[in-house]
């Protein structure tokens, strides 16, 4: 890096002989090959912004992310643990009906009486569990073995719900039960006959001191949530990885005791590698701080260019980013720009950096308000969760 104007003039007219080169040099797959089509019930997404992993799973491109904040639902990553029920749910959104329970004054409410009740705006990110995977998976030795989508960075998103805050529900119900510990939300999928309900329904228990911040959402990004992302009504829990924002609610209920279900009592559980999932081991719940380059992504002529990120502090404000284009020797502090949406949501940054001919690699790393750092390499676990390492998913970069 350096800041020589005499250099980066230099720099600038050497780059431009050099970009053809460095061209010719890039894969000629990206342009050329078709992308593979979405399945039906995303067919209305970009099909040229995914990885598709699956028909349920579908990861957005890394230069996607942009520096608008926002993630346009069009872009947004995809991930059903089983089928989405039919687009039909939505028909008469307002008609949706949701359970609730262990409040004093039990109730089924529509939709349309639950808009009465309150409205709340919060921006946050909504990102896999397993979001970075595919870097706990390049790190396995010997007979090890992760299975699960081998997400990078793309199943994350950061997304402006509007809805009801659950509190004023609960307090239009005359309040918990004493004793109550935890919100237990369950999706509203039709589980096939003949299978048994506990292995498959998305039912998600997270800790009740989120009473204040969950909401009921029946809105994104300016438009009724589709179907696919949990219209007509999601149950969202700001700072909780993806898993806990149960799509498609229909049950809302305080409970003693976290869920039975298998998706939370033997799935989305951190364990040893090699060791079973179980109940008593720690759900997966509260993101870390994270942060990650956005751009750039391919090689580069020499000169100034800014390299941008996103960081966030899972349930705390994002204090500061730290970037480095030499893989991590040297760091300098990044600069926050577009708006600050709150704590549960994305931050976008900047680098100006000036860079000579040669190889980089970008890596940032984020902080948190409570002082948090991301740690070079995240520790193993076998389900692969949770990851927040700054250097895996760095980008390498020739400047030429
Ligand atoms: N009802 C229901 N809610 C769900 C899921 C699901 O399969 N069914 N998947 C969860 C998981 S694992 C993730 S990562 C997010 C994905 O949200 P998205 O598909 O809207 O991006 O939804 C969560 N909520
Ligand atoms: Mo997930």
């Amino acid at each position: 890096m350096t800041s020589d104007p005499k250099f980066e003039r230099r720099a600038f007219l050497l780059g431009s002989a050099g970009a053809l080169a460095a061209s010719t040099l890039e894969p000629a797959v990206a342009q050329t090959s078709e992308p593979k089509p979405l399945p039906a019930y995303v067919n209305w997404k970009d099909p040229k912004a995914f990885i598709v992993h699956s028909d349920q799973t579908l990861e957005m491109k890394r230069d996607l992310f942009g520096t608008s904040l926002i993630t346009p639902e069009d872009r947004l990553f995809i991930r059903n643990n089983v089928k989405p029920p039919p687009e039909s749910i939505a028909a008469d959104r307002d008609a949706w009906r949701v359970e609730f329970a262990g409040v004093k004054q039990p109730k089924t409410f529509t939709l349309g009486e639950l808009k009465r009740l309150g409205v709340v705006t919060v921006a946050t990110v909504l990102q896999c569990s397993g979001n970075g995977r595919k870097f706990f998976m390049d790190e396995l030795k010997g007979d090890q073995k992760m299975s699960g989508t081998p997400w990078t960075v793309g199943a994350a998103g950061c997304v402006i719900w509007s809805g009801v805050p659950l509190k004023a529900v609960v307090d239009a119900l005359g309040g918990p039960i004493a004793g109550m510990k935890f919100i237990t939300g369950t999706g509203g999928e039709e589980i096939p006959a003949g299978l048994n309900p506990k292995d498959l329904v998305v039912e998600r228990s997270v800790p009740l001191s989120n009473l204040d911040t969950v909401i009921l959402a029946w809105e994104m990004n300016g438009k009724p949530i589709s179907v696919a992302h949990g219209g007509p009504l999601r149950m969202v829990v700001p700072g909780y990885s993806g898993v806990n924002n149960v799509k498609y609610v229909k049950t809302v209920a305080l409970t003693v005791e976290q869920t039975d279900a298998r998706i939370q009592s033997a799935n989305y559980r951190f364990h040893k590698m090699g060791e079973k999932p179980a109940p008593n081991q720690p759900a997966v719940w509260e993101q870390p701080v994270k942060s990650w380059i956005t751009s750039p992504t391919t090689s580069q002529k020499p000169g100034l260019l800014q390299v941008t990120g996103l960081a966030f502090g899972g349930m705390n404000p994002v204090a500061h980013v730290d970037v480095s284009v030499d893989g991590g020797k040297t760091w300098v502090r990044a600069k926050f720009i577009g708006p600050d949406l709150g704590r549960f949501a994305w931050r976008m940054f900047t680098l100006p950096v000036t860079l000579k001919p040669g190889d980089y690699t970008l890596v940032s790393r984020a902080t948190d308000s409570k002082g948090a750092t991301q740690p070079e390499t995240t520790p193993l676990n076998g389900s692969g969760y949770g990851h927040n390492g700054w250097r895996s998913p760095g980008v390498k970069i020739t400047v030429a």
